[in-house]
Formats: C-alpha cells, structure tokens, sequence
C-alpha cells in the first residue's frame, strides 16, 4: 500500500524526468524551461520571515507614498481601464499613472466572453489594438475572436504593469472624489478618496475608518455600468447634483458600441469617462459580450485626458 507522500514523489519524479527528456529532445522547449533541477538535492535559498514582510510592505508604502501625488488617476482595472492605460502610459512616460481597482483580480466583466463561456468577440476595428498586443485571434471577417478572453484580460494586464510609471492598487475601492472649487464657483475633480475594498465593504458595522485619498490632475472613471460597485463617479456626481444621470439603455449592439466610443469625453472637469460607465450619464444602449468598444473607448479616454491634461 503507497502512501500518498509517496505517490506524490512518484509522479513529481516522473514530470521532471519528462522535462528531462523535452530538454534533451527539444531545444526550444528547453531554452523555455532551462532550469532541470535535481531533486534529490533541491533546497531554496534560505530566507527569514521578516525578509518576505519588508520585501512587501516597504514596496508597497513606497508606492503609495510616490502616487499620494499622481499625474493621471484610472478608477477600474477592467477593458476600458486597462486599455486606457496601456495608451496613455506609453504615450507619456513621464506621468505618474495609478490605476484603482476595487477588486482583488483585475478584468471586471472580462474574464469570461459572456454568460459563462470563454471565447470573446471583438468588432472591427478593434482587432488593431489586439494585433499590436500580439495576441492570436480568428479573423471572421466583420469581428474577430479571441480564444479566451482571459487571454485578453492577463496579456493586457501584464504589458500594462511592466511599464515603469504605472502602478495598481487592487483590493482597494474609490470611495469619493476630491473636489476643488474655484474664486468663480467651477467645481473640478481633483482625485480619488480610497480604502481597502473590505474596509469600505464594513462602513455598516464598524466604527468610522477614515480614507487615504491620492491627488491627481485627470482622473478616468471605468467602472462599468450600475452595480454595487459599477458606475461608481457618475453615480457620486449625480447624488451632488452635479451631474445628470440618464439609466444605460436596453441592449442594441450596433448602436451601443459606437455610441460608447463617440461619446468618450470628459463629462465633468477633471473626469473622463469611458466603458460601461459611460451608458450611465449618455443612457447608451447595454452591447452585451462584444469588446471592441471597451478597448477603443479606453483608447479614446487616452486622448482625451492628454487633452484636458493641465499644462
Ligand atoms: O471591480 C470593478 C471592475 O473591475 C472596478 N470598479 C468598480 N467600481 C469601483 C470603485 N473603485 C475601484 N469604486 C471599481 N474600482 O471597475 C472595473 C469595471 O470593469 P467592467 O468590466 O465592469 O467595465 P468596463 O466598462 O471596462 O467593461 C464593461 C464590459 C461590458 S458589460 C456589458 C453588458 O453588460 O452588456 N458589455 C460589456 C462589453
């Protein structure tokens, strides 16, 4: 009778001694997986708790410190988010760029293609974006699809996140905005108020835990359409009487993508919308699993924030 210790040895020891054999067989697959270790005599690199402790924690206040004062803040880590940040890094790689995303994973709806499959759809012209993210589709002619849209979502993400000037901050909620108000009475954006999204999910039964907040000069709201989080700066502007909200519309394609990505702006000074959100304040059509607005309304928010940035 083999204990389980034992079959797990056994069946380790058989996956290493195919990479083994990949190794010796292929070489592209063994450039791929360089490191063949022994395992007889395999040991980690020794390491004290506190090492693993401060390796984070100074990282992780260090940068909160630095974006405390951000170029560009984007609320919401989902298509439109991550596209508008992958355009915007880029394109100016001296801005501070920190991305606020109240869940722990980023993606929002775009784990999956819709209702519980994988496959995602994206309309032409959005397949340029997905050619210079170099990632595998099959043209269909008027659309193309991506085999998963977690191919998508993770391909983005990581190319968004290598960048130098940009930082996310997941698990963390945008609970308010920052305004100011000038001599002449014009009330702009000016950031973000945020805390950990399960602090911000306890107001109810805890005693008060005041924010932390992050300056910034434009902020893009992503939020995607009404939800419990979803929509979440219109939604804030509205109840100051500051904004008009008009409901996302029934779901109609062809109206709704378009309109999502010509209606891209800054709805209110020192916010710009884009993705779902934006259905929110224009009462746009919903477009259901199709992803080519996402992307290009990010693609479009990119440029309008250049444009309201201030000089
Ligand atoms: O977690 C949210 C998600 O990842 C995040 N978010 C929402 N409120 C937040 C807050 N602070 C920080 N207060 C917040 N983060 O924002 C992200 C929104 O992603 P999404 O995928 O919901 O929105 P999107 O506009 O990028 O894409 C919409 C995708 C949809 S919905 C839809 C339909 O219902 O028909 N069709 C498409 C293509």
């Amino acid at each position: 009778c083999l204990s389980s210790s034992t079959v797990i040895t056994e069946q380790v020891s058989q996956i290493s001694l195919q990479t083994a054999n990949v190794h010796n067989e292929d070489s592209v697959v063994s450039n791929a997986t360089s490191a063949v270790f022994d395992w007889d005599t395999f040991k980690f690199a020794p390491i004290r708790e506190s090492q693993v402790s401060r390796a984070m924690t100074s990282r992780y206040f260090k940068d909160l410190n630095e974006y405390a004062e951000s170029d560009i803040v984007i609320v919401g880590a989902g298509s439109a988010g991550l596209s508008c940040a992958w355009i915007l890094a880029r394109a100016r790689p001296d801005l501070k760029i920190a991305i606020i995303e109240s869940n722990v994973s980023v993606g929002g709806g775009c784990f999956l293609g819709g209702q519980l499959f994988s496959a995602m759809v994206l309309r032409k012209p959005a397949d340029e974006f997905i050619r210079e993210l170099g990632i595998e589709y099959e043209d269909e002619g008027n659309y193309i699809v991506i085999k998963h849209a977690a191919l998508f979502i993770t391909t983005l993400c990581s190319k968004v996140l290598a960048l130098p000037n940009v930082k996310l901050f997941n698990a963390t909620a945008v609970e308010d905005l920052i305004t100011r108000t000038s001599p002449a009475g014009e009330v702009r954006v000016a950031g973000v108020v945020t805390n950990w999204t399960l602090v911000s999910m306890h107001h109810e039964d805890q005693s008060c835990m005041d924010p932390n907040t992050i300056n910034a000069k434009v902020v893009i709201s992503c939020t995607g359409h009404d939800g419990p989080f979803g929509a979440f700066c219109v939604k804030r502007l509205v109840t100051q009487g500051l904004l008009k909200r008009n409901r996302m519309g029934c779901l109609d394609m062809n109206r709704a993508e378009d309109s999502i990505v010509k209606g891209t702006r800054e709805v209110f000074p020192g916010l710009v919308c884009a993705g779902m959100e934006l259905s929110e304040c224009d009462s746009a059509n919903r477009m259901g699993p199709t992803f080519g607005a996402m992307v290009l309304s990010g693609v479009h928010a990119a440029e309008r924030a250049l444009e309201v940035y201030p000089l």
